[in-house]
């Protein structure tokens, strides 16, 4: 590992342009909602059994003597954790379902991580934080309604399979937050910020949905 956070590529303007296209033109909407109780995947989407790699083309090098995550804005207790910090957290198990906007889904994902809720209880929200602005070592910045952040399933990831988080899927950690597509699940993430207003982050000021829930097919918006 090198001792740096080192960007290893350059911004997928091409795919960013494509991406702003699919939002203006509404593609892959059809128009219905899915039953997550009665269907499995979700409206407009199709099943894959590899596990594509999508993000900016900026794959950041991020050696664990460099790992923090912050956990600061609207709370009592601010948290700027370090690798070892992270590491003296109590870890858990989740199985689920991932949805990328762009069409793909896939099954029975096995993650390993930290419990976002452990880091919310020790942090302390204030009554006025509604929503989270999430930033990443690539530059990405991704927003959430808080309640869809305080969920039981969602974790900072840093295994999956049982083996450490691959780089190019966001290691040494990453947030997954299943219920959402998988836009709103940042890789290699650096900081979380509560906040009172919401703000989109940089697929939703290209067009895509403040919340990105993948039954209600909000896509864009
Ligand atoms: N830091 C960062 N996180 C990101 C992205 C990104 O470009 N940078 N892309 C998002 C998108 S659009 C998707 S579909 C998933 C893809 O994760 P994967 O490459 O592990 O499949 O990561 C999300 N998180
Ligand atoms: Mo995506």
């Amino acid at each position: 590992m090198t001792d740096d956070a080192a960007p290893a590529g350059t911004i997928k303007d091409k795919l960013v342009r494509t991406k702003e296209r699919w939002a203006e033109e509404g593609r892959l909407l059809t128009g219905t909602h899915g039953d997550p109780d009665r269907d499995r995947l979700p409206p407009g989407q199709r099943l894959v059994k590899d596990w594509p790699v999508l993000d900016l083309g900026i794959q950041p090098t991020v050696p664990e003597a460099k790992a923090r995550l912050d956990l600061d804005g609207l709370v009592e207790t601010p948290l700027s954790l370090s690798w070892q910090d992270l590491m003296a957290v109590p870890q858990e198990t989740r199985r689920n379902d991932i949805h990328c906007v762009t069409q793909w889904s896939r099954y029975d994902n096995y993650w390993r991580g930290i419990p976002v809720r452990t880091l919310l209880q020790r942090a302390r929200p204030k009554p006025e934080a509604r929503f989270v602005a999430m930033e990443s070592h690539d530059g990405y910045t991704t927003n959430l309604p808080l309640a869809d952040l305080d969920r039981d399933e969602n974790l900072l990831a840093t295994h999956w399979d049982d083996k450490p988080l691959e780089r190019v899927h966001g290691g040494p950690l990453r947030l997954v937050v299943p219920h959402l597509y998988f836009w709103k699940s940042p890789k290699w993430l650096r900081r979380i910020t509560l906040i009172a207003e919401d703000k989109p982050g940089f697929w939703e000021v290209r067009g895509y949905h403040l919340r990105g829930d993948p039954w209600m097919e909000e896509r864009y918006g």
